[in-house]
């Protein structure tokens, strides 16, 4: 393969937000008496924020149960309990492997992008300190399909400049794995749940991430 570039997922993969993203919505189900657990949290991951609300009232059979009016004002709930977790962010929450992984890709000249449809992303990373280490940063605002539709990827490869044949995407969810393949790149899984597409490469942690091998 002749890699030009990484597009790197965030949450979950440079940021373990992932489980904020759990506590925050668990919270809000358990107010609302609906249930929700590990399972339906792994179907959430790379959805957008009323996409993710719409999974969990599907589980719970209450589809018609809240009118569109008062589902924004509970996913409103639900992102500020998101947010009050993710104000603790510090550059020390970096994911093991992440740091070194974008300094190696400058290194050899390789460009590198963010693919989160998390409309918090860019606070994320400016509480990282990793906004810097990015060519680009796909702005979720802008991006009308969340994943598995490989929108976003596909956005990341234009803004770069490399064709999607010569990209490399890293993610932990089957969603995003599926938005990758689907994008016609090379896929890389931390530690996924499969239940349809395999990714090409299978890492248990960010810790494990090389560059060679997500290269070769
Ligand atoms: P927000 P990613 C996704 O980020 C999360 O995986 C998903 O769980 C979340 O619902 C979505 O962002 C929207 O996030 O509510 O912050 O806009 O995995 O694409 O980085
Ligand atoms: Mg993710």
């Amino acid at each position: 393969m002749n890699a030009k570039a990484l597009i790197f997922d965030l949450d979950g993969v440079i940021v373990d937000t992932a489980k904020y993203h759990f506590l925050a919505w668990k919270s809000l189900a358990d107010e609302l008496g609906l249930f929700f657990d590990e399972n339906v949290n792994e179907r959430l991951k790379g959805v957008s924020r009323m996409r993710s609300f719409e999974i969990i009232l599907e589980v719970n059979d209450a589809s018609e149960r809240f009118g569109e009016e008062e589902k924004q004002r509970l996913i409103a709930r639900k992102n500020d309990l998101y947010v009050e977790y993710i104000s603790r962010l510090t550059p020390s929450d970096v994911l093991d492997g992440i740091r070194e992984l974008t300094d190696a890709a400058r290194e050899r000249g390789l460009k590198t992008a963010v693919a989160s449809v998390s409309k918090n992303a860019p606070a994320v990373l400016s509480a990282l300190k990793m906004r810097e280490k990015f060519d680009y940063v796909a702005d979720a605002a802008k991006v009308s399909r969340s994943k598995p539709d490989p929108e976003i990827f596909l956005v990341c490869a234009e803004a770069l400049g490399v064709e999607p044949q010569c990209c490399v995407g890293i993610e932990d969810s089957q969603a995003g794995i599926e938005a990758i393949k689907a994008a016609g790149m090379r896929a890389v899984g931390i530690n996924v749940a499969v239940t349809s597409v395999e990714p090409d490469i299978v890492l248990s942690s960010t810790a494990e991430l090389d560059l060679d091998k997500i290269t070769a």
